[in-house]
């Protein structure tokens, strides 16, 4: 034997095509299927396999080995691609009538079926075309204007949820598939919080960051962006043999791609109306925005028979829901003091309809975002409004600015109070000095201190304490305390009973805890964990009070800027009078008591997400626990996040965290993760 043929047989080729297929299978169940079959430690151990396997054996390596999705050859992109197809877009109904007059139209083009439909969600993001030679992803164009688009194939390949290669022992000899590329919400929101944070421009919404994304010269940008590709159509079904759109879908499945969810076989106008319905009720909580559903004719000879027209095929029409984005004048900026002080800027606006109400406000979030997207009073705004989120102005029309636009700026007075504005070092927050002399940061405290989660007031409302506050009988929270029945009587709409509620309500809340009352002090950047950690290592109010930044900052998770917050706020005469005046009125706490958190918890310094609903306890157990445990609890999922505890209807937290990598637990995981530190009947 020659040496050079020895050294090919001891190519471990058998070794590297397994580990690629079971990279291929693991991928396929995290990213497609949403249900993973491994732990990342066993994932990470065959990657390192097979670029130690490559690294060995560089002519071995294939591009469709799972360690290429990110190769940085830039010098094919965005070359134009002329479509093997034409990708031609879709005819729109907007209403009730435009989707009747359609089936009016097939019906009259199909006199001998009653014609069945496949609806689908139609997704807002970008129409791509992936082509697969034997099965292995060589080229990915955007649709461009339909005949020819960009070359964007080596930022496709970092989309992790795109096979590059086809699930198939027989793959077609060149297949075109087609689909959209979406920025699931929760990859937007880090990113543009990102961005924000990095001084960035942040973008107008999921479809204009998917776009941006896709278009990056360093592909290694792209695979940090989170897209993923929904699969919806083949460029030429003839070859394929397939006879309806719903198989179509079901085989794009079978190939390793993702198929958005919900779609559905109907017929009748009924039928499809009932659908629009359903999806439109559905659309807030679907992890990537939708701007309406498609009706296909479901048989593709009857497609075939009925072609297309110059533009649109005429076997479908997307029927769109009300727009989530839509232009607006913006007539002034008011404004908003909050109850740290923080000074929103407000967007008053020409009323205009989004997602189905109509808005008249919206955030602009702080001055520096006003600046950096140059958004003047007298422009013409887009304004979004998608899901829960306040709605917001996300930029301007430039072509329709007037010539008498107003350029803005942050006051540099309070304009409820007039105390001098301060704007943080480093941070985009305005901030009136005013504290509680200021009435809105008045209301607002108050607000703050009687909340469920502070003094659980229950029965004082914002309206109740307006009127409390202009009859000036109450200016500080110790004043709540010193409130007679025939006091509240003189408010509006409190009668009788609502009055003596509303007295046992106050006098109840004397009882509390002290973690309670750090936290309804309203100190600046003291949340509720915060106040935990704080009553925990300082253990009574005055060891807090008298405690020095040095001493603050030694506590778990406070940093210069909290340990800066918390000696203000009680070095200022005003506090320490409201705080004797509340102890003065009989607010008390037992001690605090002294946890041991066990030493052998698994949760020990973790910081940890709850979100959806547990069924073997509510969530302020759960947190109770997990505290007790030494875990930092925290409300809001980010890649310091160590696990996120998803109970049943989690929602984009626990997307979030798929995006973000972070690990997540189902209620079972967290049980038996609890057990051993045996807290069983051990409650707040
Ligand atoms: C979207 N955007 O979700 C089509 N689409 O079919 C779905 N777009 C389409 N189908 C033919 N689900 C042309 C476009």
């Amino acid at each position: 034997m020659t040496p050079d043929l020895f050294a090919a047989l001891s190519v471990p080729v058998d070794e590297i095509e397994k580990l690629r297929n079971e990279i291929h299978r693991l991928d396929h169940a995290y990213y497609v299927l949403d249900a993973p079959v491994a732990s990342d430690t066993h994932y990470d151990a065959l990657m390192s396999r097979l670029r130690a396997l490559e690294a060995d054996h560089p002519e071995q390596i294939t591009t469709d080995s799972p360690t290429q999705r990110v190769s940085g050859k830039a010098e094919n992109a965005f070359t134009p691609i002329v479509h093997a197809q034409a990708m031609r877009s879709l005819d729109n109904a907007f209403s009730d009538d435009d989707v009747s007059a359609f089936w009016q139209r097939i019906v009259g083009l199909l006199p001998q079926a009653q014609p069945l439909f496949c609806a689908e969600p139609k997704l807002d993001g970008l129409a791509i075309s992936l082509t697969y030679i034997k099965g292995i992803l060589t080229q990915a164009a955007t649709r461009g204007d339909g005949v020819s688009g960009e070359d964007v194939t080596n930022n496709v390949r970092t989309i992790r949820n795109i096979p590059l290669k086809l699930n198939s022992h027989n793959p077609p000899e060149r297949i075109e598939i087609r689909g959209e590329v979406v920025m699931p919400r929760s990859a937007f929101e880090a990113l543009n919080h990102r961005q924000r944070e990095l001084g960035s421009k942040t973008f107008a919404n999921p479809r204009n960051a998917a776009a941006g994304s896709l278009r990056q010269l360093d592909a290694s940008i792209t695979a940090n962006r989170h897209l993923q590709f929904f699969a919806y159509a083949v460029g030429d079904l003839s070859e394929e043999g397939l006879k309806s759109q719903w198989q179509l879908l079901q085989t794009l499945r079978v190939w390793g791609f993702a198929v958005a969810v919900e779609g559905a076989l109907v017929t009748g106008i009924e039928g499809l109306l009932d659908y629009w319905k359903k999806l439109g009720e559905q659309r807030e909580q679907l992890a990537y925005d939708i701007d309406g559903v498609v009706y296909k004719l479901d048989n593709i000879e009857q497609q075939q028979q009925l072609g297309f027209t110059a533009k649109y095929p005429r076997w479908a029409i997307a029927h769109k829901f009300p727009a989530q984005e839509v232009w607006t004048k913006l007539l002034a900026i008011d404004i908003q003091v909050g109850r740290t002080g923080a000074l929103t800027p407000v967007a008053r606006l020409e009323p205009v309809a989004v997602g189905g109400v109509i808005v008249s406000n919206a955030t602009l979030h702080n001055g520096d975002e006003i600046a950096r997207k140059d958004i003047r009073i007298g422009d013409t705004v887009v304004v979004r409004r998608a899901g829960d989120v306040i709605p917001e102005v996300v930029g301007i029309v430039e072509q329709l600015r007037p010539d008498n636009a107003l350029v803005f700026n942050m006051p540099d007075t309070c304009p409820v109070c007039d105390s001098v504005v301060i704007q943080e070092p480093d941070k985009s927050v305005h901030r009136c000095s005013g504290g509680l002399y200021c009435p809105a940061q008045k209301q607002r405290a108050l607000e703050h201190f009687v909340s469920r989660k502070a003094m659980d007031i229950s029965g004082l409302g914002g309206k109740v304490l307006e009127q409390l506050l202009q009859a000036n009988l109450v200016n500080h929270p110790d004043d709540l305390y010193r409130l007679t029945y025939q006091q509240l009587l003189s408010c509006e709409r409190m009668a009788d009973k609502s009055a003596t509620n509303l007295l046992n309500a106050i006098k109840k809340s004397k009882s509390t805890t002290l973690p309670r009352f750090i936290f309804a002090l309203g100190i600046p950047e003291v949340g509720e964990v915060t106040a935990q950690s704080l009553a925990r290592h300082f253990l009574t109010l005055d060891a807090l009070m008298q405690a020095s930044e040095e001493q603050l900052q030694a506590v778990n998770d406070v940093g210069v800027v909290v340990a800066m917050h918390v000696k203000r706020f009680f070095e200022q005469a005003h506090n320490q009078t409201v705080i004797a005046g509340l102890r003065a009125e009989g607010i008390h706490w037992a001690e605090v008591e002294v946890i041991k958190t066990p030493e052998n918890s698994l949760f020990s310094g973790k910081t940890i997400v709850l979100t959806g609903t547990l069924s073997s306890m509510s969530r302020d157990d759960a947190k109770h626990l997990l505290t007790q445990a030494g875990a930092k609890v925290s409300g809001s999922v980010s890649a310091k996040t160590d696990v996120v505890i998803a109970g049943e209807a989690a929602g984009s937290k626990e997307d979030k965290a798929r995006a973000l990598g972070v690990s997540i637990w189902n209620e079972a995981e967290f049980l038996a993760a609890l057990a051993p530190l045996n807290f069983a009947n051990d409650k707040a």
